[in-house]
C-alpha cells in the first residue's frame, strides 16, 4: 500500500462567518470547489507544503495552521494508493488573494458552502471546519471519483 501526503488548507474569515475555496480549473479535481492545497513534496513538512500550496495557488502567505483533520481517499481503480490528506485551517493570513492559474479563490458564507460542486465526501466532514472539531475519516470512490462506495468518519479528541 502506497500512502501519499496531501495538504489541504480551508482560510476562515470568523468574524464574518466566511470560508475560502478554490475553483480548480485544472488536474485531479477539475472543476470543483476545494480548499487550497496538494501534494507534500519529499523535502519539505505537511504544513510547509500546506504553506507553499496556499501562496502557489491563491498567493496567501498564511502562519498559523491549525491541524484539524486527517481524511484518507482510495479510489476502485487503484486499491495500492491512498491519499493520505492532512486538513489545516488558518484564521489569519497575510497578502492579497488572488487568482491563478490553477484556482480561482472566492469567499462563501458557512450557510452557502457549494456541497454540490465539490468532492461528494465534503459535506460529511465539512461542518467539522466551522465548528472547530477534530477530525478522522476514510472514503472508498468508485472509479468515477463520483460514488463513495464506503466510508469511515469520527471525531477525534486529538491528532497525531
Ligand atoms: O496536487 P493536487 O491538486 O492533485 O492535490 C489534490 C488536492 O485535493 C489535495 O489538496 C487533496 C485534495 N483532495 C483529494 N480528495 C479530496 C476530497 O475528496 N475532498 C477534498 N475536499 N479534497 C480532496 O485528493
Amino acid at each position: 500500500m502506497i500512502r501519499r501526503l496531501y495538504s489541504l488548507v480551508f482560510i476562515r474569515d470568523i468574524l464574518n462567518r466566511k470560508v475560502l475555496l478554490g475553483f480548480k480549473k485544472r488536474g485531479f479535481g477539475k472543476f470543483k470547489w476545494n480548499g487550497l492545497g496538494g501534494k507534500v513534496h519529499s523535502d519539505e513538512s505537511i504544513i510547509d507544503g500546506a504553506r507553499r500550496e496556499a501562496k502557489e495557488e491563491a498567493c496567501v502567505e498564511l502562519e498559523n495552521l491549525k491541524y484539524v483533520g486527517y481524511l484518507e481517499f482510495q479510489f476502485e481503480y487503484d486499491m495500492n494508493d491512498i491519499m493520505a490528506t492532512h486538513v489545516f485551517c488558518a484564521d489569519e493570513y497575510s497578502g492579497e488573494i488572488a487568482e491563478t492559474e490553477e484556482i480561482r479563490p472566492q469567499w462563501f458564507d458557512y450557510d452557502k458552502v457549494p456541497f454540490d460542486k465539490m468532492w461528494k465526501d465534503d459535506k460529511f466532514w465539512f461542518h467539522y471546519i466551522l465548528s472547530n472539531k477534530l477530525f478522522k475519516g476514510f472514503f472508498l470512490f468508485q472509479s468515477d471519483q463520483e460514488t463513495i462506495t464506503h466510508y469511515e468518519l469520527n471525531e477525534v479528541d486529538k491528532l497525531e
